[in-house]
C-alpha cells in the first residue's frame, strides 16, 4: 500500500508510520508540528524532546533500512493538501491531524476557535482531496469513544437501529460529547458520513479510547524514535499521567469521585487496529465504525492498579481526589460494544502489573526531566 499519514509527527502518527513501513508499505507522513508548538506555548512540553521528522526518518532508516518520506506543511490549507495528495497518490489515508486535547480545547476562546478550525478544516480538506485525486482510496479517520459520551444504554459500534411509531431506520448512534475537542470529532463523523453518501467514499472511523504507553517494537528501543510522552494536565492521558505522578511522588490526581469509566488501549494495539482496518478496507459508499479499545476501567481502578504496581517495586503512592476540572458524570453506566476489531484479528496487550512496572521503571530513569508544575489541572471547563 501507499500510505499517507496526516499528523505523522504525533503520539500515534510516528509509531504508525514505522509500523506500516516495517511491514513493507510505502509511507509518507505530513505534519506542521502544531502539537509541539501548542505544547510549548502552554508550558506543556513532553517528557523528552523528540527530534524533528527529518532526524527521525534518518534514525529509522539507520536501524531498519526503510525510508519514511515526510512533508512539512499545514493540512488546514486546501492547496497544500491537494498538492500532497497529487504527489503521493495514496491507497490509504490515515487521518490523525487534529488538535487532540480536550482540556486544551476548553482553555479559552483562542484555543476553542483553533481546535474547531483546525480539526474540521483538515477533515474537510482530506475528504475533498481524496474525492478529487484518489476517490477509491480508503480513509481511516481517528475518532474518539468520547463522541458517545456516557449514555445510560449500551453503546453500539457506530450505528443503531431505531424503531419509531411502527417504522425503523439505521442511524449513527446518538452522540453526546463532553468537550469542544470531542465535539469536533462528532462533527468530523457527520462530515464523513455526508460525503460517503454524496461521493461514495470508503471510510473507517475509529472511535478510540484513551491510549497509554510509548514503547513500540519498531522503535527497537531507540528513544529518538519514541513518540512524545506527555504527563501534563493538557496533553497527558490519565494512565501516562498516573505513572509519572507515582514516580515523582505527587498523589495521583483522581478528578472528582473517580467513577468515570472509559475504554483504554495500549499504544501497540492502536497500531494493530489501524493496520487491521487498512488491510480490510471499508467498501465504497460505506462509513464503517469500530470502537477501538481493549478493556474498560474507572479512574479509581486505574489509580489502585498504579498504586499496587508501584508498591511491588518499593514506591509508595498516595491517591488524592481533586475537585473535577471537567464537566462529566463521575459515576455512570458504561457498556460499549467492541467486537469489530477483534473479528478482524486484534490480539490485545492488556494492562497488567508487568506493563505498569515496565513503564514506571522507564519513567523513573527520566525523573530529572519531570516538571511538577505541569501536573495539577491548570484549566477548567466552566472557565469559558
Ligand atoms: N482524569 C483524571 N485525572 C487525571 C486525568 C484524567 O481523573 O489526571 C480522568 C478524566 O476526567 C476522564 C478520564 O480520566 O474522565 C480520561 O481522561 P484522559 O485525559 O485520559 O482522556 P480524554 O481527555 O478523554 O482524552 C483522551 C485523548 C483524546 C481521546 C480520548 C478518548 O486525549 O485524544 O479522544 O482520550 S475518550 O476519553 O474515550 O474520549
Amino acid at each position: 500500500m501507499k500510505v499517507l499519514i496526516l499528523g505523522g509527527d504525533g503520539y500515534l502518527g510516528w509509531p504508525t508510520a514505522m509500523y506500516f513501513s516495517s511491514r513493507g508499505h510505502e509511507v509518507t507522513v505530513v505534519d506542521n508540528y502544531y502539537r509541539k508548538i501548542i505544547s510549548e506555548a502552554t508550558s506543556s512540553e513532553a517528557l523528552l524532546d523528540t527530534p524533528s521528522l527529518p532526524v527521525k526518518a534518518k534514525e529509522y532508516k539507520k536501524i531498519s533500512g526503510n525510508i519514511i518520506n515526510y512533508i512539512i506543511g499545514d493540512l488546514s490549507e486546501y492547496n497544500f493538501t491537494l498538492r500532497v495528495f497529487k504527489e503521493v497518490i495514496p491507497d490509504t489515508i490515515i487521518h490523525y491531524a487534529e488538535q487532540p486535547s480536550a482540556p486544551y480545547s476548553m482553555r479559552g476562546e483562542k484555543e476553542a476557535i483553533e481546535t474547531l478550525n483546525n480539526n474540521l478544516n483538515v477533515t474537510l480538506n482530506c475528504i475533498l482531496a481524496t474525492n478529487s485525486v484518489v476517490p477509491n482510496a480508503h480513509i481511516i479517520k481517528l475518532g474518539t469513544m468520547g463522541e458517545y459520551g456516557t449514555p445510560n444504554i449500551e453503546i453500539e459500534e457506530g450505528w443503531i437501529n431505531i424503531e419509531h411509531k411502527g417504522r425503523s431506520e439505521k442511524f449513527l448512534f446518538p452522540r453526546a460529547a463532553g468537550s469542544l475537542y470531542h465535539t469536533t470529532k462528532v462533527l468530523d463523523t457527520d462530515l464523513l458520513w455526508f460525503y460517503v453518501k454524496t461521493f461514495g467514499l470508503r471510510v473507517t472511523d475509529l472511535m478510540q479510547g484513551p491510549v497509554y504507553g510509548f514503547e513500540t517494537d519498531e522503535a527497537m528501543s531507540n528513544e529518538k524514535l519514541y513518540p512524545h510522552f506527555h504527563y501534563d494536565d493538557l496533553f497527558g492521558t490519565v494512565i501516562n499521567r498516573f505513572i509519572t505522578q507515582a514516580v515523582v511522588g505527587v498523589p495521583l490526581t483522581v478528578y472528582g469521585k473517580g467513577g468515570q469509566t472509559r475504554g483504554y488501549l495500549n499504544i501497540k494495539d492502536t497500531l494493530s487496529c489501524v493496520y487491521l482496518a487498512a488491510k480490510a478496507p471499508a467498501n465504497k459508499g460505506e462509513l464503517r465504525i469500530f470502537n477501538q479499545f481493549t478493556e474498560t476501567f474507572s479512574v479509581n481502578e486505574l489509580a489502585e492498579m498504579v498504586r499496587e504496581a508501584s508498591a511491588e517495586i518499593g514506591i509508595n503512592v498516595q491517591i488524592q481526589n481533586l475537585v473535577n476540572p471537567r464537566k462529566e458524570a463521575e459515576s455512570h453506566f458504561y457498556k460499549p460494544a467492541h467486537t469489530g476489531l477483534f473479528e478482524l484479528g486484534l490480539k490485545p496487550h492488556l494492562l497488567d502489573n508487568k506493563t505498569l512496572i515496565q513503564m514506571i521503571k522507564w519513567i523513573s530513569a527520566k525523573v530529572d526531566y519531570i516538571d511538577k508544575q505541569k501536573i495539577l489541572p491548570r484549566t477548567a471547563w466552566n472557565k469559558l
